[in-house]
């Protein structure tokens, strides 16, 4: 199907046009597509845009980035569909950050479709297609990691993670950094830096804050990040939106017919004086 840029949901509808195809090579699987709109209603009523508080916990993440002695991000297949380019700018503003594919529906096949979708949007270099180690306690398929990855990583940069593994993680003393539009989704609960934003927006924004960060000479810290508050301002975002949005839909009190004689005691349209 062709789409007019000009059609008002034209970002939205390129980029379920780019799963579509996607899932339809098999890179993205079909719980993808349903992650994707739940993602898409979360981003929806928080206005499809970069809140200034996940802003702010953007900034931290590049500096826990680049404070880190071995990050990792974690590649899956929706990140490697839609974000491959916006992973690649994150590798260009910070170098040393390790980039592993990961995936809960793993198969051969898949992990090497997620590396040539990296390679393609300008990673060069991609670890985890051949998992070499496992994270204790974890079931699903998300334990098999790169020993040389995640496995060993400080901090962990997971977007559009389940929740299990990014509790493991934690479990493991990593720093986790997560994306997630569902502010109350069980990885944003527990990541030490939950991100309420959409991927490519997120990274776009931790390789800009990086790449302005590097310009300066103060040495780059685990600053602190109130997990809380940056939580508690998403959920206040959508509320406020919310509330707005049913306000501008509340009907207009109704007018008396013409001709007809207000009913008595109709407030505010009667002309008898008092
Ligand atoms: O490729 P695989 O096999 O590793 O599978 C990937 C999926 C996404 C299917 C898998 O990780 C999964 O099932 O994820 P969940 O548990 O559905 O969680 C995905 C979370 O990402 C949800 O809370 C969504 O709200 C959120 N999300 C979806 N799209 C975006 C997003 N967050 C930020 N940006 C998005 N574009």
């Amino acid at each position: 199907m062709r789409l007019s840029p000009r059609h008002p949901r034209y970002a939205s509808l390129r980029v379920r046009g780019q799963l579509a195809r996607a899932h339809a090579s098999g890179l993205v699987v079909p719980e993808g597509l349903i992650a994707h709109g739940r993602g898409e209603a979360f981003d929806y009523f928080l206005g499809e845009r970069t809140t200034p508080s996940a802003r702010a916990a953007e900034r931290v993440a590049a500096e826990w980035l680049l404070a880190a002695e071995h990050p990792v991000v974690s590649v899956n297949g929706n990140v490697a569909a839609i974000a491959s380019g916006e992973v690649a700018r994150l590798v260009r503003a910070i170098p040393h950050l390790e980039v592993e594919v990961n995936l809960f529906h793993r198969t051969g096949t898949r992990a090497r479709q997620v590396a040539s979708a990296l390679r393609a949007g300008g990673v060069a270099h991609v670890i985890g297609v051949r998992a070499t180690a496992r994270i204790p306690g974890l079931p699903s398929d998300r334990a098999r990691v790169d020993r040389r990855g995640i496995y060993v990583a400080d901090v962990c940069l997971v977007p559009l993670e389940d929740g299990d593994r990014a509790e493991a993680l934690r479990d493991l003393g990593k720093r986790v950094i997560s994306v997630d539009l569902n502010p109350l989704s069980r990885t944003s609960q527990s990541a030490d830096l939950p991100i309420v934003d959409e991927v490519r927006r997120a990274l776009r924004e931790i390789a800009r804050a990086a790449e302005r960060r590097k310009r300066s000479a103060a040495p780059f810290a685990f600053v602190p990040f109130d997990r809380y508050a940056a939580l508690g301002d998403a959920l206040a975002t959508i509320d406020r939106g919310l509330t707005r949005a049913a306000a501008r839909r509340r009907r207009p009190p109704r007018r008396p017919r013409a001709g007809r004689r207000p009913a008595p005691g109709t407030p505010g349209r009667s002309r008898r004086t008092p």
